[in-house]
């Protein structure tokens, strides 16, 4: 069987998400092709050699460029902060490599755009970790709009909530916009955006506000420096999408005791819906067919009736793992297989744009209009 050798570019959290997913997708799913952690990148090599150990990769090393250019690698993975997805990735694309870049794809449109182009021209598999669309609940609610089981979507909600930036901690790049390029906006509300627009197609135009509440933090190990922060910790905005559905959306990071609460609801002519992360196994579901009596929300358990399931039953549980284990096979099979993984660079770019858009709309206290993912040609 092929095999498939992986360097993984970063060591913090995202990387062990992702070592843990190479550990696992092939126990989980028969796949084409065999996965091998062959290299493991961080700019400290104490880091890179202990993320080597913990999480099983045969290497270590500290350069990301002559990672990228070894002819024993197949895939590079990235899952460093923001600001170096777009020069890794171009440069692994340059390469022949395949790419799995973790989300948001870059620190502006520009950025992701280029590396959308280099992907495109190199022919290489290239997928965004939009993670949460492979949620097994949020498959489902794609697989009942798509079957017209709800008919004319008509409203759409979408809260990403957690309170992690009330906490007073340090200056992290997450609150730096040279280095994340925005805040509560890219970072999660890039997967609401991506949820959005795998379930309801293209956003063409937004109208938003961006907030920043804790204007300076610490900066770590420079006793008692203290630092700007310049982006957002809330984003709120307002969504026209291509097909006509309305969208309200809000990211922040400073919502007290929601953790992680990624939650929509969709209003539409023959149903309606909810979905909440912090009860991911289930959704919530109306439909207009029911008989009067008994019309209202049921409470659906995912399982083996339901796409991506894992357990022969249901109710058993999928997490944040599972979501990056599926996302994972289908970059593997669109590498073995062709065709490509979903969501791949086209729409992370076009995510980009959106998170652009609202950014440019809070500026300018207006509606801002995103430019159609076909309005882009290699
Ligand atoms: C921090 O807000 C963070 O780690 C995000 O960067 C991830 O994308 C999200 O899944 C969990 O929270």
């Amino acid at each position: 069987m092929r095999e498939l050798a992986v360097a993984m570019i970063g060591a913090g959290f995202m990387g062990k998400a992702h070592s843990l997913a190479y550990a696992m997708a092939p126990v989980a799913y028969r796949l084409p092709a065999g996965l091998r952690r062959r290299l493991v990148v961080d700019v400290v090599e104490d880091v890179a050699r202990a993320a080597a150990g913990d999480f099983g990769f045969e290497e270590a090393a500290t350069s990301w460029r002559s990672a990228v250019e070894r002819d024993d690698i197949d895939v590079v993975d990235i899952v460093t902060p923001n600001d170096s997805h777009a020069e890794i990735a171009v440069a692994a694309a340059e390469r022949g490599k395949h790419i799995l870049c973790e989300k948001p794809m870059a620190i502006d449109a520009p950025s992701a755009e280029r590396m959308w182009r280099s992907a495109e021209r190199a022919g290489v598999v290239n997928m965004v970790g939009f993670n949460y669309r492979h949620v097994p609940a949020i498959a489902y609610v794609r697989q009942l709009i798509d079957t017209g089981q709800l008919g004319t979507p008509y409203v759409f909600r979408s809260t990403y909530l957690q309170d992690w930036g009330l906490a007073g901690g340090p200056l992290v790049w997450r609150f730096e916009r040279a280095r994340a390029g925005s805040g509560a906006l890219g970072d999660i509300g890039s997967h609401a955006i991506d949820c959005a627009e795998y379930l309801l197609g293209e956003i063409r135009r937004v109208c938003g506000r961006l907030a920043t509440f804790t204007s300076t933090r610490p900066i770590a190990g420079s006793n008692g420096a203290i630092g700007i922060v310049d982006v957002d910790d809330a984003a709120t905005f307002m969504a026209e999408f291509a097909s006509g559905v309305t969208g309200v959306f809000t990211a922040t990071r400073h919502a007290w005791s929601r953790k992680n609460q990624l939650a929509f609801e969709l209003d539409a002519s023959r149903g309606a819906l909810k979905f909440n992360w912090d009860a991911r196994d289930e959704l919530y579901l109306a439909l207009a067919d029911d008989a009067e009596a008994v019309r209202g929300f049921r409470q659906l358990s995912m399982g083996p009736a339901h796409p991506d399931p894992w357990w022969p039953i249901a109710g058993l549980g999928t997490g944040y793992l599972e979501t990056t284990v599926n996302q994972l096979r289908d970059f593997v099979h669109a590498i073995v297989d062709g065709g490509t993984a979903r969501p791949n660079f086209a729409d992370g770019l076009h995510v980009q744009r959106v998170v652009d858009a609202v950014i440019e709309s809070s500026r300018v206290h207006g509606w801002v209009d995103v430019p159609a993912a076909a309005a882009v040609t290699v």
